[in-house]
């Protein structure tokens, strides 16, 4: 079964780090209900998720997806990019230990989980103003025993390589070119945001929702009783009926609290195989 690991929302939430967005008032009371809005839509699409406590101190901790980058095989934990950040690796460590070696990344190396996006065996790792050329040398290291095989994609002018892209599966991916260098991303088909929606590009799949309820759980609703689906910030119309418009399974959610905080919708979970566990 899947394992969603999230993290409950730091009532410290207003201090987080910005680096592309200008600074706007989260409404605390609202992220939280959002928040368990989102794990509701991820319980009903199958994965069992596991809600870690809140860091009450660690403003940004509910974003646990640039804390770790779990395979089937390991799960790597990263010196992450703003120093602000870093304590953040610690609870999660313990909370995947559970179910993955861990391999510990070493400084000078930097990367955020948020950089990192996999595609079967294939690892694009963006090259941003959190993950450096060292970051990206250690990742590979790190996953060089299990046959994965790590290249580096220039982000510009966004926080993360999945800010710019993500994938949405049919061997498609997302994508805002004006911020991720697409020559990189040969051999998929690319699909763009509308040019009305430049931060849309952070969708999340979750992908075989059947064999997910098969071991258990039931989805939601006859809407959720397809393979694979793509969640999707409400605020991004335009983005959902073009990828309605391509056939995909969109589940709408509204994040608008987190997007205050630069964040989107992979950011706010670690998904993975969790096996029989
Ligand atoms: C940060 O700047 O680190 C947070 N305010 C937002 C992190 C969002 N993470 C993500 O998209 N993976």
């Amino acid at each position: 079964m899947l394992i969603a690991i999230t993290r409950q929302v730091s009532s410290s939430i207003n201090r987080c780090e910005l680096t592309y967005h200008a600074k706007e008032p989260i409404d605390l009371a609202k992220a939280i209900a959002q928040h368990e809005a989102y794990e509701a839509c991820l319980r009903g699409l199958g994965p069992r998720v596991v809600s870690l406590a809140a860091e009450p101190d660690l403003p940004d901790a509910v974003f646990v997806e640039d804390a770790a980058i779990v395979v089937d095989e390991v799960a790597v934990i990263p010196v992450m990019g703003a120093a602000s950040r870093r304590p953040e690796t610690e609870s999660l460590a313990r909370a995947l230990s559970v179910y993955r070696q861990l391999k510990f990344m070493r400084a000078p190396a930097t990367l955020d989980g948020g950089d990192v996006m996999r595609i079967g065996r294939r690892i694009f790792v963006g090259s941003s103003s959190r993950t450096n050329a060292e970051g990206i040398a250690q990742l590979r290291e790190a996953l060089a025993p299990f046959d994965y095989e790590v290249s580096a994609v220039d982000v510009r002018q966004c926080l993360h390589l999945k800010s710019g892209c993500s994938y949405v599966g049919a061997n498609s991916i997302l994508v805002n070119r004006e911020f991720v260098d697409a020559t990189g991303l040969a051999g998929f088909e690319l699909i763009d945001v509308p040019a009305s929606e430049p931060g849309a590009a952070n969708v999340l799949l979750i992908e075989d929702v059947i064999d997910n309820a098969k071991e258990g759980v039931i989805p939601d609703s006859a809407e959720d009783a397809v393979k694979d689906v793509l969640i999707v910030p409400s605020a991004f119309p335009q983005t959902i009926v073009l990828l309605e418009a391509r056939g995909f399974n969109v589940k709408a959610i509204d994040v608008s609290e987190f997007q205050k905080a630069e964040g989107g919708v992979t950011c706010k979970s670690v998904i993975f195989n969790g096996g029989t566990l």
